[in-house]
């Protein structure tokens, strides 16, 4: 029979050897931890007591929590039955009522100094707090008192990290995030790290949690507070579609051949190259992402998000040009060829090594323009590299 891991405060065996070990492997290498790390990491999950927890939703719409209940490494299932004591949780508990304030109330005085505060969704300004009251007491003086108590707090999505939907313009209800809060002064300051996303990938909440259970501390963070195991990267440098965008690819309309290829989405609006997040990396459900289920990337992991750039409105500044070789042929290829070619040039007939002479002797009755010696040369080197 297998060996199990039993939770210090249930007698009942949670979860098996292996699937532990499992677990502890797939966590260091999410948070990228040096070799070694990961048995160390393992020992300290096994070894560490149950972190009690406060997690409080403000002004949101509860994105965050459902994907935290879609994480597998580690899932909801481990974070609460082995790693943490989820005291306060308005749409996980079980408690209502009066006896969920008390229990509240009572984590926060028997772990004052010591528990770790969650907070999602943005806390709203206007009307003295009363935009968001929970139980008749307004969002602002109860998160006052939950970071008197907190040791440390975790911004869970955007709204919460920098305001995020909630505080979209107009912004009527004056949302605003933790980081800003703790700035002007109007709540305690307490470390602070933000996962933003909207919502955050689950495996990011998950692995950040179980990272603070292993080894009581967050893991480095970059200058908005994020982690950089997670957030270090742009969503372009990870993108399945950066092959597209390296070769000049770029899909016009959703509905063109290139969008039907896969090609980037750049020229659609994409904010890929200005957002860092982790869902090029670790897809959404295991299954994917936006990119890969045909929408640009909206930036939704940074700051200004709602607002910032619309859309579907290309970055500002035009599209980054990429320095591989090939881009002059693909700009031609793509802006010429395809109206009688196929829109992928894998499937262009004629080998690369033949196109120059082709080209030059005329031939080719069809062809509306002329290339120079450079441009000929710049196409037959965009064949090469795609059939590389
Ligand atoms: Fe905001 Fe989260 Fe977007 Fe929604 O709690 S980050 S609106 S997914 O739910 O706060």
């Amino acid at each position: 029979m297998a060996k199990s891991i039993s939770c210090p405060t249930y007698a009942a065996p949670m979860t098996s050897r292996r699937a532990f070990l499992k677990q502890c492997a797939i966590l260091a290498s999410l948070l990228a931890l040096p070799t070694g790390e990961a048995t160390l990491l393992a020992a300290s999950l096994r070894d560490a007591p149950r972190l009690p927890v406060v997690w409080l939703s403000l002004q949101e719409c509860t994105g965050c929590t459902e994907s935290l209940t879609r994480a597998t490494a580690p899932s909801l299932e481990n974070l609460l039955f082995d790693w943490l004591s989820l005291d306060y949780h308005h749409t996980l508990q079980a408690a209502s009522g009066y006896a969920a304030e008390a229990g509240r109330e009572r984590t926060l005085a028997d772990h004052a100094g010591k528990l770790l505060l969650v907070v999602d969704g943005a806390l709203p300004l206007a009307l003295s707090g009363g935009c968001c009251t929970i139980a008749g007491r307004d969002g602002l003086s109860l998160l006052r008192r939950c970071l008197t108590a907190a040791e440390s707090v975790i911004a869970v999505g955007s709204c919460a990290s920098f305001g995020g939907l909630a505080a979209a313009a107009p912004n009527p209800t004056d949302a605003q995030g933790l980081a800003v809060l703790m700035s002007r002064g109007l709540v305690p300051a307490r470390p602070l790290v933000n996962l933003p996303g909207c919502p955050p990938v689950p495996e990011v909440i998950a692995a950040v949690l179980a990272y603070r259970v292993a080894f009581g501390r967050m893991p480095d963070l970059d200058d908005n507070q994020r982690p950089v195991a997670f957030y270090g990267e742009t969503v372009h440098e990870r993108c399945s579609r950066r092959g597209h965008f390296q070769a000049g690819r770029f899909a016009r309309t959703f509905d063109d051949a290139g969008a039907r290829a896969g090609w980037c989405l750049l020229k659609l609006g994409c904010k890929g190259p200005e957002t860092r997040n982790a869902c090029a990396l670790v897809r959404w459900n295991g299954v994917g992402n936006p990119m890969e289920s045909g929408h640009p990337c909206l930036g939704c992991a940074e700051p200004g998000f709602w607002d910032r750039g619309g859309f579907y409105t290309p970055l500002p500044g035009g599209i980054p040009v990429s320095e591989e070789p090939g881009d002059k042929g693909a700009e031609l290829y793509h802006g010429q060829c395809i109206y009688c070619h196929d829109a992928d040039p894998i499937r262009f007939k004629t080998p690369p090594d033949d196109i120059a002479t082709l080209l030059e002797s005329g031939k080719v009755r069809a062809h509306r323009f002329k290339l120079d010696a450079e441009e000929t040369r710049a196409l037959v080197e965009y064949f090469r590299e795609s059939r590389r």
